[in-house]
């Protein structure tokens, strides 16, 4: 039974990537930073099936301790600072998780076992202010945040890893990827929850900021699949991994208010306090050697991915109605 190590475990990704890993017969270990409050709410239901291992980003033993006890074969670095205007706000804290986190992590491997296949949670942020349409493997970076710097950092960080030490090491050019476990702060699911709410009375308007900018959105369950078959090759590379398409905010508003008989107009209230900045415009992915090399390709449509999380939060506002309810009565 293989081992692999997911830092970031308690993330979005991370409990898809755990999921996976666990289905395909690994034995999972899950890094965990320590909290006052356990938060495990996207793990909850798998709790029992994998282990988990304290330790940091920031503190170099516990990554050395880790990788000491359990011996995985293969290392998920998903754990950062991931919300980019957090990374504004504190910039220098999002490049110890973000940037050095991964140096911290890579020497770990070196001085414990460099047969270790690591993979390393790059990002299009790295593109920002983009040099070409569509962004590919060879795409030159431009980065707009202190988050999307830290990301350039932590990339090239593991490309030289596998030069200098002859790490099997990857690094995974994810455009952006949402699901139902999403934060609740990133654009996609602050407007799904907001549309559940709404429709079921609980709110009367959406504060957005930039509704121009354009991503391409994927769904996060077949991007961890990515991932995984990054390291089952036989040299380590780097891959996009994104859909094709990019949609502004101002469609993500259309299809998910649409999806329930609104108009996204008379909700949405536009706040300066939600512009970044710097903003990263239009991002859209190239992902053919993806598909080429790993035979991967992404299986969710857009239209498909907004009904999925609006339905996701139209059941879990109705759930706490219902709970509300019955605790009133
Ligand atoms: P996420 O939901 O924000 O999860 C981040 C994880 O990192 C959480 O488990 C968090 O733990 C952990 N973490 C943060 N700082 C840590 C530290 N110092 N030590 C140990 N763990 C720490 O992010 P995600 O969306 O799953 O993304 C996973 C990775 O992919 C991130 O590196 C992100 O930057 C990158 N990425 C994401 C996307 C996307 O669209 N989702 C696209 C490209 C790249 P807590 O629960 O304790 O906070
Ligand atoms: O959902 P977002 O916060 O995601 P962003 O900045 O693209 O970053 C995400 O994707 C990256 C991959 O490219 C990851 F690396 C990163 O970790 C993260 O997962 O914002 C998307 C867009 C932005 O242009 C933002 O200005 O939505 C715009 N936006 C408009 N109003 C808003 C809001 N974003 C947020 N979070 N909140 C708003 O109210």
């Amino acid at each position: 039974m293989p081992t692999a190590l997911v830092t970031g475990v308690t993330g979005q990704d991370g409990s898809y990537l755990a999921e996976l890993l666990l289905k395909q017969g690994y034995k999972v270990i899950g890094m965990v930073r320590r909290t006052s409050t356990i938060n495990f709410d996207r793990i909850r239901h798998i709790q029992d099936e994998i282990e988990i291992a304290q330790g940091d980003l920031l503190d170099q033993l516990s990554l050395i301790s880790i990788l000491q006890e359990y011996r995985p074969q293969e290392v998920y670095n998903l754990a950062a600072q991931s919300f980019v205007p957090t990374s504004f706000s504190q910039p220098v804290l999002t490049g110890e998780f973000t940037a050095l986190g991964v140096t911290r992590l890579l020497d770990a491997i070196r001085i414990v076992d460099p047969s270790i296949r690591f993979y390393q949670a790059s990002s299009s942020e790295m593109f920002g202010k983009v040099r070409e349409v569509p962004q590919s493997e060879d795409t030159p970076f431009y980065p707009r945040s202190p988050y999307g710097v830290a990301k350039v950092y932590g990339h090239w960080i593991t490309v030289n890893y596998r030069e200098s030490y002859d790490i099997y090491a990857c690094s995974g050019i994810l455009f952006n990827h949402e699901s139902p476990r999403r934060g609740l702060e990133f654009v996609t699911h602050k407007i799904t929850s907001g549309v559940a709410r709404i429709k079921l009375g609980l709110s009367k308007e959406l504060r957005l900021g930039n509704l121009d900018s354009r991503r391409d959105w994927g769904y996060a369950p077949d991007y961890v699949r990515a991932m995984w078959l990054m390291l089952q090759q036989d040299n380590p590379d780097d891959y996009v991994v994104a859909t094709g398409e990019t949609h502004s905010v101002r469609e993500f508003l259309e299809e998910s208010f649409g999806h329930v008989d609104l108009d996204w107009q008379e909700f949405v209230v536009q706040d300066d306090s939600y512009y970044r900045p710097a903003e990263v415009d239009l991002l859209v992915g190239d992902a053919s050697k993806a598909g080429r090399q790993l035979g991967w390709e992404p299986s969710v449509s857009f239209g498909e991915l907004v009904r999925l999380m609006v339905d996701a939060d139209l059941e879990y506002w109705q759930r706490q109605l219902k709970r509300d309810a019955a605790s009133s009565a």
